[in-house]
């Protein structure tokens, strides 16, 4: 029987590549995401290579990834690796300047929503056991401050304690946890960023050399597939272009 790997926000970047990566490797695909067309798509380009079963889903809502979950088909359901991908920044601007509610779709998407799909999948991660993993796609953001960062930053530093908390709880059950924490990498992150704003989006990419989303699919991929006595606990992905700055200091004018 083929391994399943389960997919939050497949239809766009890292997730999507990641689904292409480990369709090539022979893995069945269990894909997720809001938008309905890019998840047939995938399907329709996918299936003809290894299983795949796609489902609408917004991790937001709790009682639907539970229903999700319990709903998988027979051959979908004995999933070896969990990868918590979907995600998004809002809101570029500084926190005084930012509306509220961006700041709870990001907490309820990028915590909430991988909570949601943890404690979901979890019951069939351990019925797995030996081998199993939860890859968490955290962000350089959730260790390094920078301006505009905010919640966004905050969302994935829990990101990061979430994922150490379970490597302690699940010590004994062979599933490994691991937050992969990528910097720059242009997908539509920054367009979903900046509400649509394709120039800003160019902007950042087009004057340096950013990961790739694909670059990002190997890594998750190299994580999941490791002897099961490895777990790379967190693994941080910059560009070599990309590094930190000097500290701020606010002078007299
Ligand atoms: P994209 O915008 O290209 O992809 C984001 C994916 O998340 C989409 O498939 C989207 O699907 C899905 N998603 C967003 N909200 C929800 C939701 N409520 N329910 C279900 N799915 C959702 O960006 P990336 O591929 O870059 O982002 C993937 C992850 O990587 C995110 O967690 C992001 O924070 C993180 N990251 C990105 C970096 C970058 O520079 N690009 C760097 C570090 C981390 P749909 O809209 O169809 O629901
Ligand atoms: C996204 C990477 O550098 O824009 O998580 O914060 S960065």
């Amino acid at each position: 029987m083929s391994k399943v790997v389960f997919i939050t926000g497949a239809t766009s970047g890292f997730g999507r590549a990641t689904a292409r990566r480990f369709a090539e490797a022979g893995w069945s695909l269990v894909l997720s995401g809001r938008r309905e067309e890019r998840l047939i798509e995938l399907q329709q380009e996918l299936s003809a290579k290894v299983p795949v079963h796609i489902a609408v889903l917004d991790v937001r809502d709790a009682a639907a990834v539970q229903k999700m979950v319990d709903d998988l088909p027979e051959g979908f359901r004995n999933i070896r690796s969990l990868i918590n991908n979907a995600g998004l920044a809002l809101a570029p601007e500084p926190a005084q300047k930012v509306a509220l509610e961006d700041w709870h779709t990001m907490i309820d998407t990028n915590i909430t929503g991988l909570v949601n799909v943890t404690h979901a999948v979890l019951p069939k991660l351990l019925e797995t056991g030996k081998g199993a993993s939860i890859v968490n796609i955290g962000s350089v953001a959730g260790e390094w401050p920078y301006p505009g960062g905010h919640v966004y930053g905050a969302s994935k530093a829990f990101v990061k304690q979430f994922s150490y908390n379970l490597r302690c709880d699940l010590i004994a059950t062979g599933v490994r946890v691991t937050d992969i924490a990528p910097g720059m990498a242009e997908t539509e992150f920054t367009l979903v960023r900046t509400k649509g704003n394709q120039a800003a989006s160019d902007a950042m990419y087009g004057t340096t050399t950013p990961l790739s989303a694909e670059d990002i699919a190997e890594q998750i991929f190299y994580v999941a597939n490791l002897p099961d006595h490895i777990n790379i606990n967190r693994l941080e992905i910059m560009p070599s272009r990309q590094a930190w700055s000097s500290f701020a200091v606010d002078r007299d004018k």
